[in-house]
């Protein structure tokens, strides 16, 4: 496979509105990005993922843009943003722009336009369609944030499509005429020296509404091609595709390299894996190793030379990795760093989501009103309205409120942990004064250095990044074991993923082995059965 510079890069996510507050208004900012690149070029990442910055009303958080070739004046201005790119351009790293084309805020001229009346130029840049023969929306199609996914315009007295909330029309892929604006504007970006785009829910713009075809759709492809044509395609950039539909199948679609389509994409597999069939994520089921292992394996396996992976445990979107997979109250350390290693010693690219280098943790507000996501104060009012209690909505939004990883980031002790000198836009994590950026770089057996090593390692040893993958002990309930090898090169990743001692037996031959980094300080002897403690994880190199 050819290689590429993204296959040794480790992505670190950026959520402006929550990483640092430069002039005290309470919300994070380009300028507060700015200050901490040299923290980050420590940790030792090359890419940056920049959640939006752009102008929106904010509704969902960014997510609705009304202005793709402009700056929200919260964040800061276009000169800040070039800025941006500059300075982490001279600590070798790079920007990658959150893309999202497959809605626009209603407050995007494009939409205030086609709201005026129906032969306007603009009105076909969105999906519009006459009330049912009862005056009700045309079909039940439901928004991922709850309700209908279509909302009636008064003026013209049609339904316009919002697959999200409903100040986030959705554009219609199949006018050429907004597929060349889109394009235009990613390659003004692209001219301004950004590494990339993370494309927000791409899987969706190849959609056939009245066939009832939302994900996956028949144009996708065909668009993700004339766009990898049109834009990026000549220029050495990452692009990754959140796609929640993708199978093993489809991801070879995307990012087999001879398509020429995207690097790679986020599945969602490890994630929904532990959502309830009927109330999804709000009524979570039991954390099952076994199944995490088997979709691992699967994707480590599955995409061969026809893809390649990108790996990360959260986002801004899922809940703190520490606390979904790990034990974020006795093992917290322990866990934390298990995790690490169990994902950063896969094949394929890592993404830290801020806050994750110091083991931050979910957040248990006790009332909803310190909640401020859309996605959670919508499913809040409807799933009461369908018969949960408050207490089981509450126990859905700890385990998986999106506000879970939109605390603000947890720099020192200070009050709000150092991320404002305002009153912060959402409650800082009460637990700050023990998990911050400043106590984790004064102690060397933090999670940050633990991070730090990780990454050094996939820089350092080529089976990290190109080793061909292999899972040991499927069927064990603790453990997480997987081999490494590449030309001869074997590395074995043993991980305990309970809060009990766990045994291993490295069943092969060994004639010598040297252990890499454990998250104990032991050291391992193959020859034996290992014993390991609550949420033990090694790197042990084979000889
Ligand atoms: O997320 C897509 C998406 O479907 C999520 O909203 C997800 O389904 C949900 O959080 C899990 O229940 C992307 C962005 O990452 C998200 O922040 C945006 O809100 C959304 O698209 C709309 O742009
Ligand atoms: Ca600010």
């Amino acid at each position: 496979m050819e290689k590429k510079w993204w296959h040794q890069s480790v992505v670190y996510q950026v959520y402006p509105r929550s990483f640092c507050d430069s002039n005290g208004d309470g919300i994070g900012d380009i300028q507060g990005i700015i200050s901490k690149l040299d923290y980050l070029h420590k940790l030792g990442i090359d890419v940056i993922w920049l959640s939006p910055v752009y102008d929106s009303p904010m509704d969902d958080n960014g997510y609705d843009i009304s202005n793709y070739q402009d700056i929200a004046k919260e964040f800061g201005t276009l000169k800040d943003m070039e800025q941006l790119i500059q300075e982490a351009k001279a600590r070798d790293i790079k920007i990658i722009m959150d893309l999202v084309v497959n809605h626009t805020s209603d407050e995007h001229a494009w939409f205030i336009e086609a709201k005026k009346n129906k032969d306007n130029p603009y009105r076909d840049y969105y999906i519009w369609r006459k009330p049912s023969a009862d005056g009700k929306p045309p079909n039940d199609l439901q928004s991922i944030f709850s309700g209908s996914a279509w909302e009636l315009d008064e003026t013209t007295n049609e339904y316009y499509l919002h697959l999200f909330s409903k100040k986030q029309p959705d554009l219609n892929w199949e006018n050429d005429q907004v597929v060349k604006e889109i394009f235009d504007m990613m390659n003004w970006w692209l001219d301004k020296g950004i590494g990339g785009f993370r494309m927000d829910v791409i899987d969706l713009i190849g959609k056939e509404i009245d066939k009832g075809i939302i994900d996956n759709g028949p144009h996708l492809h065909p668009l993700l091609q004339s766009m990898n044509k049109a834009t990026f395609g000549h220029r050495d950039v990452l692009t990754v595709g959140e796609t929640w539909g993708a199978t093993v199948d489809i991801a070879k679609l995307y990012s087999n390299p001879a398509r020429d389509e995207v690097s790679m994409i986020f599945q969602f597999e490890h994630v929904t894996m532990s959502w309830d069939e009927e109330h999804g994520k709000w009524r979570p089921k039991p954390f099952d190793l076994i199944k995490l292992k088997e979709i691992f394996h699967k994707w480590q396996t599955g995409l061969g030379k026809q893809g390649w992976n990108s790996l990360f445990w959260n986002n801004h979107d899922l809940p703190r990795a520490v606390s979904k997979y790990g034990d974020d109250k006795h093992y917290r350390v322990e866990s934390a760093k298990m995790l690490a290693t169990t994902l950063h010693m896969m094949r394929g690219t890592p993404y830290i989501f801020q806050g994750e280098e110091i083991g931050m943790t979910n957040v248990s507000f006790e009332s909803i009103d310190s909640y401020r996501d859309i996605e959670t104060l919508n499913f809040y009012r409807d799933k009461l309205a369908e018969g949960f209690t408050h207490e089981e909505m509450m126990d859905g939004l700890w385990a998986n409120s999106r506000d879970n990883a939109r605390t603000p980031m947890h720099w020192h002790t200070s009050e709000y942990a150092g991320f404002t000198t305002g009153t912060p836009w959402i409650d800082v994590n009460p637990n700050y004064s023990d998990i911050n950026v400043e106590a984790a770089l004064a102690d060397e057996n933090s999670v940050f250095y633990h991070y730090q090593k990780l990454i050094q390692l996939r820089k350092e040893l080529p089976v990290v990044v190109y080793g061909d993958f292999e899972l040991l002990v499927p069927k064990d309930q603790q453990i997480f074991a997987y081999t490494r090898t590449l030309d001869g090169h074997k590395l074995l990743i043993v991980s305990n993923f309970s809060a009990e001692k766990a045994t291993f037996h490295y069943k092969e031959a060994v004639n010598s082995c040297k252990t890499l980094l454990s998250n104990y300080g032991n050291t391992y002897d193959l020859q034996q059965a290992l014993t390991l403690a609550p949420y033990e994880s090694a790197i042990i190199q084979i000889g």
